[in-house]
Formats: structure tokens, C-alpha cells, sequence
């Protein structure tokens, strides 16, 4: 074995809240659903409300000392200022069953997903979003702090604020620079507020946020790329990252895949005639199920980056990849590894990681895509609803085993 991690190094797989839990009817994401935004509606989805133990168990067979998971505010805070005790309980049970498995938790707060109520009378682009907020985190914080080892308050905020408010495509559906620039603004603010809270209830507690953190590249008409380029690193992490300095005790870097920038002509009809302009576009790998361009390096270049810039430990909090596999993914395994020699390489060359996190545990609900792209170590049956890990599960238990391969 040449590629040893450090001791203590945490070994993870992540999950969230609406993409497996079922059920989750107090959620705008639901709505949005049914209104036929997406193109499944999550249903029951994984049902890991009702199935956690099963899956920790799973978790427990695998491993990991760590799992990355999420809370619902919407089922947190169903109506206003009105918290359900029940399910606050039902949060603990499952924070406990992990503990019990001697696996920390990883939590996140929020996860794109926000209260019906919310959405239609707040959002994040109105001002009070982030005191709204931060009242849910000091709630949950009091009631759940003891179980949580690592508290996450946003998940890649960008994405969904990026696609709700000037994409359209998530809700709220706005197409407003305007508003997206304020969302980002109050998510800062709201981030914070609860970094402050956090601490004052748990001290020792450590506290940050995620961020999707691709690697982009570019090719031909180097300045004018280049500055393309520098544009699309502003967008991903300067935008809030500068806002929220002195405020996280560690980085959670989500990273996926190559965003290749090309600039090009296309052809763009005007009545009757067609007319041809140039465009910035993003390059696509035809072969895979969301067309994204997978690329091990890039791992290491962005650890290498966020280590530089913020100067702070490092959580790997989502690696993974999609595909169409079944049992025998084998792209899976070759994914995992290549990735993780980059990781390792990363450390060697004195970058604090802390922790890496597969995702995802299981498939599941990918947002707009709904459940065609896998992500899972392990295949979910969504007729029966049945767990069958994948050969990926098995080689990821060797390597954690080994702590390292
Ligand atoms: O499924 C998502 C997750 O919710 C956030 N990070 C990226 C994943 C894959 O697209």
C-alpha cells in the first residue's frame, strides 16, 4: 500500500435530507415538484425517515467514522415560529443510532430545501431571512448541539441561489440579479448570525460551510478566457467566501468535475433567417448522464487553492460521480481511487484534510434530474425500496479499512 492517509483521518459518505428522507410535503422543493418543475416528484424517495438504522447500518459495515447528513427545516419549523417537538425527536433518534455506531455526524442546516412558509412570505432576498434563520439554528443548535460533531449551516448556497434567482429553475423562480445579489448578501449575514450562535451554545464546536468547488479550465483566446475563467472562480467562492472571513473554522469543499470553458460560434435563429454569434459554453462529455467531465486532477488543484486562499483546515464534504451502473460499477471504483491519490497527494504536500465524504451512501433524488443519475455506493430499489451495495461499497470498506489502498 503505497497511499497511506493520516491517522485520525475521518472517512465518510454524505446524504441530504430531502434527497432521501420521503416525505417532506412542508418543503418548497415539493411544491415545486408539483408543479412539474423537476422531473420526479421525490415521493417517498429513499424513506430514511422510516429507514435510518438500516442504512446506518450499512454505514457501520462500511466503515466510516463519519457521516454527512442534513436536517429539514421545514419539518424542524412547519409553520412560523412553531417548532415540532416530534420532529426534533425523531432528529435526535437518528443522531443518536450514529453515535451509538461510534460514527460522528456532520450536519447541515440548510440544503437548498426552505419552509412553504418561508418561501412565500420571506425568501432570502428580503432582509429578514437571515434572523429567521439564525432563530431555526439556535433552536436546533440548543435541542441537537450534544449529537453534532461538525455543524454545516449552508450547503453550496451558490447552486441554489444561482438557479433560483437568476436561472428561474429552482424556486423561487426569479430572474433577478437584483434579488440574487441581496439572497447572497442575507445568506451571508444569516451564516454569521449562526456561527455566532453555534458557538456561544458550544464552543468548542467547529462550524463552516460548503462550497461546489470545480475545477475550470480553458481553451484558445487565452486573456479573453482567462478572465472568463478568473469570472467563474469569483462567481463560485469570492462572492460569498469574501463576505464570511473570520467566520468558518473550516472549508467543506464539494468537488465533481471539470467546467471546460470554450468560446465559440453557434447558430441562433431569427425569424427567418439564421444569424451566427459566439458564446461562452461549457464543455460536455457526451457519454455521461448529466454530462459532466470527470477529472481526478482538479481535486488536487482546488484543495491546493482553497488551502492557499483561506488559510484553514479542509473537510472533503462530496466527491462522487453519476452514472447509469448497477451492481458491477466499476467506474465507480476507478472514480473513487483516482481521486482519492490526488487527495493523498494533496496532504503530502502539506494541505489539512480532515475528512473525505463519498456521495453519496445511496442513490438518490437528484434535484432537477430526478432519480435517472446513480450516485450511490449503494443501489436503492425504488419499487421496494430495497439496499444493495455495489461492488464501489466494498472496495471504499477495503480502503477506509486500511486507511488507505
Ligand atoms: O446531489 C447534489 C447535492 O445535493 C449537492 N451537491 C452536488 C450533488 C450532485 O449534484
Amino acid at each position: 500500500m503505497n497511499k497511506k492517509f493520516p491517522d485520525g483521518f475521518l472517512w465518510g459518505a454524505a446524504t441530504s435530507a430531502y434527497q432521501v428522507e420521503g416525505g417532506n410535503s412542508n418543503s418548497d422543493w415539493w411544491e415545486w415538484e408539483k408543479a412539474g418543475k423537476a422531473d420526479n416528484e421525490s415521493g417517498r424517495a429513499c424513506d430514511y425517515w422510516n429507514r435510518y438504522k438500516e442504512d446506518h447500518y450499512l454505514l457501520q459495515k462500511l466503515g466510516t467514522n463519519l457521516f454527512r447528513l442534513s436536517i429539514e427545516w421545514a419539518r424542524i419549523e412547519p409553520q412560523e415560529g412553531v417548532f415540532s417537538e416530534e420532529a426534533i425527536l425523531h432528529y435526535r433518534k437518528i443522531f443518536k443510532d450514529l453515535k451509538k455506531r461510534n460514527i460522528k455526524t456532520q450536519v447541515t442546516f440548510w440544503w437548498w430545501t426552505s419552509p412553504i412558509w418561508f418561501s412565500e412570505k420571506y425568501g432570502w432576498h428580503k432582509k429578514e431571512s437571515a434572523e429567521i434563520f439564525a432563530r431555526y439554528v439556535e433552536k436546533v443548535t440548543k435541542e441537537l448541539g450534544d449529537l453534532i460533531d461538525i455543524f454545516t449551516t449552508f450547503n453550496e448556497p451558490m447552486v441554489p441561489l444561482g438557479q433560483g434567482y437568476l436561472g428561474g429553475v429552482f424556486p423561487p423562480g426569479h430572474k433577478n440579479p437584483l434579488k440574487f445579489f441581496r439572497a447572497i448578501k442575507n445568506v451571508a449575514e444569516a451564516h454569521k448570525a449562526s456561527y455566532k450562535i453555534i458557538h456561544r451554545i458550544k464552543p468548542e464546536a467547529e462550524v463552516g460551510i460548503t462550497y461546489l468547488y470545480n475545477w475550470y479550465e480553458s481553451e484558445g483566446f487565452g486573456i479573453l478566457l482567462n478572465l472568463v475563467n478568473r469570472i467563474a472562480q469569483w462567481f463560485r467562492i469570492d462572492l460569498l467566501g469574501n463576505k464570511i472571513k473570520n467566520f468558518q473554522d473550516y472549508i467543506g469543499v464539494n468537488y465533481y468535475r471539470l467546467g471546460k470553458i470554450k468560446f465559440e460560434m453557434r447558430n441562433f435563429k431569427i425569424n427567418p433567417r439564421e444569424q451566427k454569434y459566439f458564446c461562452f459554453t461549457i464543455e460536455e462529455d457526451k457519454d455521461n448522464v448529466m454530462k459532466w467531465i470527470t477529472y481526478p486532477k482538479g481535486i488536487y488543484l482546488v484543495l491546493k487553492e482553497a488551502s492557499e486562499k483561506f488559510k484553514l483546515p479542509i473537510y472533503i464534504t462530496e466527491n462522487g460521480g453519476p452514472t447509469r451502473e448497477g451492481l458491477d460499477d466499476i467506474e465507480r471504483i476507478a472514480f473513487i481511487k483516482n481521486h482519492l491519490a490526488f487527495v493523498h497527494k494533496a496532504i503530502n504536500e502539506g494541505v489539512d484534510v480532515r475528512g473525505y465524504n463519498f456521495w453519496s451512501l445511496v442513490d438518490n433524488l437528484e434535484w432537477l434530474y430526478g432519480y435517472e443519475p446513480c450516485f450511490g455506493l449503494i443501489e436503492i430499489d425504488y419499487k421496494t425500496l430495497e439496499r444493495k451495495p455495489r461492488k464501489s461499497y466494498f472496495e471504499y470498506q477495503k480502503i477506509i479499512k486500511n486507511n488507505g489502498f
